[in-house]
């Protein structure tokens, strides 16, 4: 099976998006795929709330605490930078990641609540860069619809609109701009073969990157 080669590495691919733009479900099957296809892959996600940085997180995000906007940014970082040498251990050994939200989220999040740009990329410096980063796109009126929001603190009409708005300048050359609001099997399969790509081409050598 391709994927226990050692000489090879996994992929890093991101999934990025508003709330509800369907990141999570679409990061579930993309696991599914791989692991039909033998592959060695993990679903992760940011924040990850099972450390104790990620259970301040979920407080903050949940209303039951407040902070700061520059302390939370900080501890949104800080639970990517806690997870570093493990991702960067399980690349180097296989392991494809698929990752729900990453460094991108941080910068756009934060700055749609009017923190300057380069601020909120500094301490993002350093983490792994993906492979390939999916940015589910969907208006934020359109999001909203689906099934309404879950309560959190950014989950608001207003603020995903200056998200949207913040994530459009985000766009490097490793985003794949996809259509999110096609019917769910659509999405599935470009994603598929997108992925698969990516992966292949880590399986060959392409370097990974900070
Ligand atoms: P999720 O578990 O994917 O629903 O994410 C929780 C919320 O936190 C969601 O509204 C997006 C937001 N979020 C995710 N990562 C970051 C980050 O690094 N910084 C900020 N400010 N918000 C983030
Ligand atoms: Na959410
Ligand atoms: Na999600």
């Amino acid at each position: 099976v391709s994927g226990c080669n050692s000489e090879s590495r996994g992929a890093l691919v991101v999934l990025e998006g508003l709330d509800r733009s369907g990141k999570t479900s679409q990061s579930s099957r993309l696991l599914t795929y791989l692991e039909g296809l033998g592959h060695s892959v993990e679903l992760w996600r940011f924040p990850d709330r099972s450390t104790n940085v990620g259970q301040m997180i979920s407080s903050y995000l949940s209303n039951k605490s407040q902070l700061d906007d520059h302390t939370i940014h900080l501890l949104f970082s800080a639970n990517r930078w806690e997870k570093r040498s493990l991702m960067e251990t399980k690349l180097k050994t296989g392991t494809t990641l698929i990752v729900d939200r990453y460094s991108y989220s941080g910068v756009a999040f934060s700055s749609a609540k009017g923190l300057g740009d380069e601020w909120c990329k500094a301490p993002e410096i350093g983490l792994l860069a993906p492979d390939l980063v999916l940015y589910l796109d969907i208006q934020p009126e359109k999001a909203a619809e689906r099934g309404g929001y879950g309560g959190e603190k950014y989950e608001q009409l207003e603020f995903q609109r200056k998200v949207a708005q913040c994530y459009q300048v985000l766009h490097d050359a490793s985003w794949m701009i996809v259509d999110a609001c096609r019917p769910i099997e659509d999405i599935e399969k470009q994603l598929q073969e997108l992925v698969l790509e990516c992966v292949m081409a880590c399986q060959k050598g392409k370097p990974l990157a900070n």
